[in-house]
């Protein structure tokens, strides 16, 4: 049976259509790291800037969070203590001039060889406090562990009050245990004792009553 196209077929095209200009695309100049640690010293390495490959490119810091930072080459280096406190994160504004020997040169001089790209990039810096430890550095400790940290950024972890160990791992202390090794049993009269965290209880036998 063929179609006598009545009734009419409808037919719906979906088209998604993805425009771009390779010529607006920002060459990616990144920055290796945006986390700073609050006890970085001044004269540190912040991080360094990377352009394309094969490109070479010159840096300035057009906004530079009162002057916070400098830069040596490609370096971000700190110029200032940071102090979590008062300023959790700092914005910088840089100012690229990146040359690629091998991009074909299509606009300014057609025929010479190399690209020369102007462009600002933002980033923000962020600060990470000397004290507080941070959600990755609290996993090394154990959940029955206090996290703290030093000056020079290293993860201490202490154990809680009832348990034992060197604070990557820590074991409940068998209260109980401690306790049956004095002179009389931790639970008097036949009491079973439970041990718990701190501390211990006694679930005393059927025809007694009391704490222990
Ligand atoms: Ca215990």
């Amino acid at each position: 049976m063929g179609d006598n196209g009545n009734p009419p077929t409808e037919v719906t095209l979906v088209l998604n259509l993805t425009v771009s200009d390779p010529g607006n695309q920002l060459p990616p100049v990144t920055l290796d790291t945006t986390t700073v640690s609050e006890s970085l010293e001044v004269g540190g390495v912040v991080g360094t800037f990377r352009a394309r490959p094969n490109a070479s490119a010159t840096y300035s810091l057009l906004k530079n969070s009162s002057g916070t930072f400098s830069l040596q080459s490609s370096h971000l280096v700190l110029n200032k203590e940071l102090n979590y406190a008062e300023a959790p994160s700092h914005d910088i504004a840089l100012a690229v001039t990146e040359f690629d020997p091998e991009a074909p040169d299509t606009e300014v001089e057609p025929g010479s060889p190399g690209e020369t790209t102007d462009q600002v990039l933002t980033f923000t810096i962020f600060v990470q406090s000397a004290s507080n430890c941070s959600s990755e550095s609290e996993e090394l400790c154990d959940p029955h562990a206090e996290c703290s940290m030093s000056d020079d950024g290293a993860v201490h972890c202490a154990c809680a009050p009832g348990f034992s160990g060197d604070g990557f791992v820590c074991e409940d202390v068998d209260e109980c245990a401690a306790a049956e090794g004095g002179d009389e049993p931790a639970c008097l009269n036949g009491g079973t004792c439970v041990d718990g965290i701190s501390a211990f209880t006694c679930e005393c036998a059927p025809e007694f009553s009391g704490e222990r």
